[in-house]
């Protein structure tokens, strides 16, 4: 229930505590969402998601510890809403997670739900909505959590929290993406790019400081290469795992990734410095001429002195060689997973459907959300609840065992990058081919490369870890981690017009311990009530048999033969730089034309000793 609504409300009760050295509190948000009116490029005014009237949002602070509680009421009138907190485990809280149709139901206008977990991590995060892709409309924003004995805790003076994100002035339901006038799928290219949901914006230092700046990519769509000119910082942090302090000069930061870096001022306070960021125009299929890719801000020593524009030392973001995420140790030193008890190969791919528009694809499946929320299937369907039957076909679902080890090899059928991102966890990074630097695209219109377990690059003995990580146009990753959290958990590209296009699959993990833990609060099933939506039985809806899915939302049907020459043109031609070469796709490409119906095709996955079977 919102209480008190208005301005933004920040109640803190601290909590009775036997032990002198922990303070973990209560922190509350009280958010109000609705409409307010923006213009943070200058060049528009447009509608975006407001909490308590204000944009940009609330970054919201914890420490490590703490008990997070928000309160939402949905005041927008016209849509349905969620909040994702990226990057938090909400380890024993999966019904915290956020994803509509996952963990929760929508929360329609008028109704209200509060998130309410215990924050056990440290670092850069962020928040968003997770229903029906309205993120780009606004709804986002840094958290952070404060850890005061961090390593790196004594090794600054000041910290700042920097989000870079794409905008559009369109709101994202008048976009026309997944559409039959746009069958190759090309994204909507944004109008701008923000710097802390602004621009020209200087960060003050002063001679000889270090600061520790804490930068997110809370974009929908394109990557940033993030530096500073003269000036080079260390990584302390990616996405709330502490690293090794490492060197760098330059990053390349994706949607939904984090940095903190420790940068030092100099002692001389004579000059500003540009700091310089430039979107990844290789994801861009057209770049209007008066999109402005690259931005200045500054670190600003002097603020009567010259704020200088950039200069940009090479002509097109591929030149630049960012820091490769793959070098990084954790602090922790966490040694690499053993072997896995479960193999997932996993190819991306993108095809018309019989809509003629474009879809993504995990292994042939296009995530298609269920009639009942995921988690509440395992909650109402007992003992059926570890078949992954009862989750439906086209919610991609993968039942896991606890604490078995997983590894997903991701191989990347498409020209485009995919930054991936697991919910509930962060996945050891073991191999990633090609790296980032000048080659990353080489691949993007040539041979693909495919991840062979018998001969790829020596893993590292501690892995980094993070919870976005990108997969390379026509290249791989591979991961591994522990299913030691119950839940349901999301895995997803964070392109978020991907996302809609059902890049997506869903790992049910644990579900028989998850339903002796989890209560799930009234409140959550109130908003399903408002929806009208079930919160029981199967992903058909079913409560009397739950491995009957008649009924199941489906992924559209696969192109007929002789579907009209422009469908199969853009077929065709989306598909075309990855059929190169592709043994597997020979087969994607003629089960896509010949079959018409929505058979689903075995998804790959063994036991075992680390090599997965091929198709059936
Ligand atoms: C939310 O804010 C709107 C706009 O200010 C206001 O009309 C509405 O009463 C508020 N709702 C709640 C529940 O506070
Ligand atoms: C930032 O500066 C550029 C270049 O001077 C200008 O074109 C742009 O309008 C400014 N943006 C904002 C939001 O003030
Ligand atoms: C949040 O959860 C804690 C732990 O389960 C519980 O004690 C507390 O009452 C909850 N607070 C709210 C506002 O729901
Ligand atoms: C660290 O943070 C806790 C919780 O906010 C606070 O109680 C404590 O005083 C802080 N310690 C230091 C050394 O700042
Ligand atoms: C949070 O920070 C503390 C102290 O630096 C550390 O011991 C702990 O492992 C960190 N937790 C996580 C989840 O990174
Ligand atoms: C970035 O924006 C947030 C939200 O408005 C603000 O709290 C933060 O201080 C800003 N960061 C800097 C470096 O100005
Ligand atoms: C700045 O001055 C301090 C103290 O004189 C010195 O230790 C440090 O090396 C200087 N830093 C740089 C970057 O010159
Ligand atoms: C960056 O800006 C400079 C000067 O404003 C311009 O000449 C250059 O083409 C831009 N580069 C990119 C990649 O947009
Ligand atoms: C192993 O991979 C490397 C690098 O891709 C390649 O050059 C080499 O031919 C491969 N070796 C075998 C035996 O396949
Ligand atoms: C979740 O909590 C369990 C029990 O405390 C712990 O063993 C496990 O490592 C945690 N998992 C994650 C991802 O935090
Ligand atoms: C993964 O699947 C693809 C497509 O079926 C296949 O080409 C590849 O060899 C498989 N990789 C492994 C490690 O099994
Ligand atoms: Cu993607």
């Amino acid at each position: 229930m919102v209480t008190s609504v208005g301005s933004l409300l920040v109640r803190l009760v601290a909590a009775l505590c036997l032990f002198q050295y922990v303070q973990a509190k209560t922190v509350t948000y009280d958010f109000n969402v609705t409409w307010v009116t923006a213009n943070p490029d200058g060049l528009y005014d447009r509608k975006v998601v407001g909490i308590n009237n204000q944009w940009p949002l609330p970054v919201i602070e914890v420490d490590k510890g703490d008990q997070l509680v928000v309160n939402m009421y949905n005041g927008l009138g016209t849509h349905s809403t969620s909040i994702h907190f990226h990057g938090m485990f909400q380890n024993g809280t999966s019904d915290m997670d956020g994803p509509s149709m996952v963990t929760q139901c929508p929360v329609v206008p008028g109704a209200s739900i509060t998130y309410n977990f215990t924050v056990n991590q440290n670092g850069t995060y962020w928040y968003h909505c997770h229903t029906d892709y309205c993120y780009p409309d606004g709804y986002r924003q840094a958290l952070i959590v404060h850890d005061n004995s961090s390593y790196f805790n004594e090794m600054y003076d000041e910290e700042y929290t920097i989000t870079m994100s794409d905008w559009y002035h369109e709101m994202v339901e008048d976009i026309k993406f997944i559409d039959k006038t746009n069958p190759t799928g090309a994204e909507p290219v944004p109008n701008a790019f923000l710097f802390n949901d602004t621009m020209n914006t200087s960060l003050s230092v002063e001679p000889g400081k270090t600061y520790l700046l804490r930068l997110a990519n809370v974009g929908a769509f394109v990557a940033q290469y993030f530096y500073i000119e003269d000036h080079t910082f260390k990584i302390v942090e990616i996405d709330g795992v502490y690293t090794d302090p490492t060197e760098a000069e330059i990053l390349y930061i994706a949607v939904a990734q984090r940095y903190a870096v420790l940068v030092t001022a100099k002692n001389s306070t004579e000059k500003n410095y540009p700091i310089v960021t430039v979107a990844d125009s290789e994801l861009l299929d057209t770049i209007p001429s008066n999109l402005q890719l690259n931005h200045t801000n500054w670190l600003e020593y002097n603020k009567d002195a010259d704020h200088p524009q950039a200069t940009i030392t090479v002509e097109t973001a591929s030149d630049l060689d960012p820091f490769d995420d793959m070098s990084l140790v954790p602090y922790d030193h966490m040694e690499i997973l053993p072997d896995a008890d479960l193999v997932l190969n996993l190819t991306v791919s993108m095809m018309n459907l019989d809509d003629g528009a474009g879809y993504a694809f995990l292994n042939d499946i296009s995530y298609t959300k269920p009639k009942v929320p995921t988690l509440y299937t395992v909650l109402s369907a007992g003992n059926l609840a570890t078949d992954a039957e009862v989750y439906g076909d086209f919610t991609h679902s993968v039942v896991l065992d606890r604490n078995q080890v997983v590894e997903i090899i991701l191989n990347n059928g498409d020209g485009g990058s995919h930054p991936f991102h697991f919910h509930g966890h962060n996945f050891q990074m073991l191999d990633r081919a090609p790296s980032y630097g000048r080659h990353f695209y080489d691949y993007a219109d040539g041979d693909p490369l495919t991840y062979d377990p018998n001969n790829h690059t020596a893993f590292p003995k501690y892995p980094a870890r993070r919870d976005t990580l990108v997969l390379p146009p026509q290249g791989y990753f591979v991961v591994r981690f522990v299913a030691d959290n119950p839940g349901v958990w999301l895995f997803h590209c964070h392109i978020d017009w991907h996302l809609q296009q059902g890049l997506a699959m869903t790992f049910v993990e644990a579900p028989l311990q998850l339903q002796e833990q989890l209560t799930v609060p009234q409140n959550h099933y109130d908003v399903c009530d408002a929806a009208g939506v079930q919160y029981k039985g199967n992903a058909a809806g079913n409560t009397e048999d739950y491995l009957d899915l008649s009924g199941q939302n489906k992924q559209l049907g696969w192109l007929p033969a002789g579907f009209t020459a422009k469908g199969i043109v853009a077929m065709v031609f989306s598909c075309v730089s990855a059929f190169l070469g592709m043994a597997f796709i020979s087969v994607y490409g003629a089960s896509g034309i010949k079959t018409a119906n929505n058979k689903k095709p075995e998804t790959e996955q063994t036991e075992g000793d680390g090599t997965a079977s091929s198709d059936s």
